[in-house]
Formats: structure tokens, sequence, C-alpha cells
């Protein structure tokens, strides 16, 4: 069939009464953006001439990521979630708000209620062959001035890429922790070098991946969640320079502003000095908060999160 059969007049009146114009009741926030939506899929499909074939395997495709619980992947692969940070990002700058470490992508692996401790942690249970990693940091205001009692919430993969509670493989919570600044701001963790993730096999997300020419991977990452009374939560992660995806993530998450470089240590008296007994690598990443106001975005998103048992 031939493409653009339909008038737009047509599709917008058909949008419209689908998403219940002209009825009373119902909510006006989903009447209003189901109508927007419809009406451009209604596009999409003249425009495109898109087949009933193809339209119906469109559906098959959302069932099976559906089915999955594959939206949380499928939404950042296709650059939404990226895209809400970049929305966030210019509401910032109107409200005249900068300064502050930039926000990436939250994704979905995140596991509410690792366990707190005050200063530091070991992340690691130990059982990982990958190499020792240190990570410090210190959590200041945009003046400087340090924050004590911040909540830094670290979760990562470990060297397979694996995150504890999605994989089934680890402990529960490992390399998932909260560590509270001290009085001087700072945060240390012992973990791992974490690997970069890759998509499922047989995920609905790497079969549209592979449709688009495009890989499912992600480089190297740690995620974070800085949080402190006054301050505005922050929502990041940092990546490794050199990463052979670095540039690439599928997920859009990698920020020029987050990438930090791993300082591998051999020489054995700092090695003793660390408390370790092979050679290790570290890495440092300061967080700046902006200050909490009546007028700022909101920046806590409220989504599903799972608590391990
Ligand atoms: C991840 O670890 C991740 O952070 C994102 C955004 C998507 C998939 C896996
Ligand atoms: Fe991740």
């Amino acid at each position: 069939m031939p493409a653009n059969l339909m008038t737009k007049k047509d599709m917008k009146e058909l949008a419209a009464e689908a998403a219940g114009s002209a009825a009373e009741g119902g909510n006006p926030r989903v009447k209003e953006v189901t109508e927007r939506l419809l009406y451009r899929v209604m596009q999409v499909i003249d425009e495109c001439d898109v087949t009933m074939d193809e339209f119906w395997a469109a559906v098959g495709f959302i069932a099976k990521a559906a089915k999955n619980n594959e939206f949380g992947l499928l939404v950042p692969g296709v650059a939404l979630e990226h895209f809400l940070d970049l929305r966030l990002d210019e509401a910032d700058k109107r409200a005249g708000i900068g300064g502050g470490t930039v926000r990436t992508i939250e994704g979905p692996l995140y596991v509410a209620g690792a366990p707190l401790s005050k200063g530091e942690a070991r992340m690691d249970d130990g059982t990982d062959p990958g190499e020792v990693f240190i990570i410090s940091g210190q959590v200041t205001d945009e003046a400087g001035r340090p924050i004590p009692n911040a909540i830094v919430d670290i979760w990562h993969a470990n060297s397979k890429g694996g995150y504890s509670f999605i994989d089934g493989e680890q402990a529960p919570y490992n390399l998932r922790r909260r560590i509270q600044t001290g009085d001087d701001g700072r945060y240390l963790a012992r973990s791992i070098v974490p690997n970069g993730y890759g998509c499922p096999p047989e995920s609905a997300t790497r079969e549209l991946m592979g449709l688009l020419g495009r890989h499912a991977e992600r480089p190297a990452h740690v995620h974070y969640f800085v949080s402190a009374p006054g301050h505005r939560t922050l929502t990041t992660q940092f990546n490794f320079t050199g990463d052979k995806y670095l540039h690439t993530d599928f997920a859009f998450g990698t920020r020029d502003e987050l990438i930090v470089t791993l300082d591998r240590v051999t020489d054995p008296a700092q090695i003793r000095d660390a408390g370790l007994n092979r050679p290790f690598a570290r890495a440092t990443f300061d967080v700046v908060l902006t200050k909490e106001t009546a007028t700022a975005p909101k920046t806590v998103v409220e989504r599903e999160h799972v608590i391990a048992a």
C-alpha cells in the first residue's frame, strides 16, 4: 500500500475520541498524553506504511519485553532514560541551578536497603577473583564545604558484569553498600573492579539492538545515589578511561565529566599501607551536591525498587 493514506484531521479526531476527549470522566492527564501518543503512533504507521504483519510483530515484541520484565532495560537502550536526564538538566539550568556533579541514569538494577555503615565499607564478600578496587571521595556543597552524614549509596557489577540479586549467583547485597560520610564528608569503599554489563542473550532488548545494528553492551561503571538533608539527591555513575564501550554505551549513560582513571598500585610499600597483599586499583570520585530549594526541579524519582530478602 502507499504511505500517507490518511489526513492529519482524521487521525487527530480518531486519537482524540479514543482518548476520551468527548467523555466526561477519567483522568485529564492520562487523556491528554494518550491522545498525543495515539496521534503520533497513527502518524508513524501512516508515514511508514506499517503493514498489519509488522504492527502485530511490534505488539509481540512489546509483549515479550513485558513478560521478561525488561522495560527497565529497553528504556535506557532506546535513550529515553537519558532523554529524561537531559530534560531535567535543562530544567535545572532554567531554574539557575548548576555547579553540582552531573547526573546520569539510574538503570534497572538498583536494590534498595543495602547495608549501611559509617565512613567506609567493604562491598565485596571476598569470593570475586577480580582486581581489588579502592574508591575514595568527598561529598561537598557547591562552596566546597564538606557534607557530613551524606548517604552514598553505591552499587555495581562484579568482574563478570553481573549484579547481585539480579544474576542469582551472588550473596544478597554483594557489591551494594550505603556509606554515611564522616565529619570531613569523606567516604571509602573497598570493592572489586567491575566489568561492563551486556544485555541477556535472549532478551527482547538485545534482539532490538541487533535489528538496529547496535551492540547491547555497557562500559564498566559504578552507580551512585547521594543524598543529604538540605541538598538535592543526585543519581549518577562513573566510568573508566580506556573502556572499549566508553563512548558507545548502549544505555547512553556515559558523560564526559564522569570518567575516572584507574590508578594501578604495584609498589609493595603502598600495597602494605593499604592493608593488602597484592596489586590493586584505586580511583577518586568526589561529589558536589546542590542546595535544595522550593523551586528546584525534583530529582528523587519514584519508581519500583526491589528489596533483597
Ligand atoms: C545496567 O547495569 C545499567 O546500569 C543500565 C542502565 C542498563 C542495564 C544494565
Ligand atoms: Fe549498571
